[in-house]
């Protein structure tokens, strides 16, 4: 099964890209894709659409665009449920201790990375940036 993660733009300036996907490969998941990619704000806005009326949501898309981002299809048994608990919390001061959140998110706004929150929205987002042609089988 995949799932969608996103290096998000704080992780990738400091360069913690690689540390994030060194913790998804030793959680178990496969990488069957990658891009580095600077979102445009219509982009952010429609992946993010789910949030538009938030107070969050004008803040959200400044910084998902403020710098270059890494979406990643990623394959495991049970992808969605195990990538959301190796991430941890939306907030770092609520992530569990060794989540990728925990260990390298700013703080809320600012958390490090992004995960599908259910299969629906798994086969949504990996459709958002991927292509099925796209995919590597491995
Ligand atoms: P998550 O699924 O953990 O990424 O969290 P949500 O879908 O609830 O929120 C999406 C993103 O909006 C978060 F990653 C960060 C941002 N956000 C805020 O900036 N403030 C909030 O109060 C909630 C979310």
């Amino acid at each position: 099964m995949l799932t969608l993660a996103i290096i998000k733009p704080d992780a990738v300036a400091a360069g913690k890209a690689g540390k994030v996907l060194a913790h998804h490969e030793q959680s178990g998941f496969t990488i069957r894709a990658a891009t580095f990619i600077r979102l445009t704000t219509g982009q952010a806005e429609a992946f993010y659409a789910v949030h538009r009326d938030r107070p969050f949501f004008r803040p959200l898309v400044t910084f998902m665009t403020s710098g270059p981002c890494m979406p990643l299809a990623l394959d495991r048994d049970d992808a969605v449920l195990k990538l959301r608990e190796v991430i941890g919390a939306t907030d770092p001061k609520e992530a569990a201790p060794g989540t990728v959140r925990a260990l390298l998110a700013e703080s809320k706004e600012r958390n490090a990375i992004h995960a599908s929150d259910s299969e629906d929205s798994a086969r949504r987002e990996v459709g958002f940036f991927f292509a099925d042609a796209a995919l590597i089988n491995t």
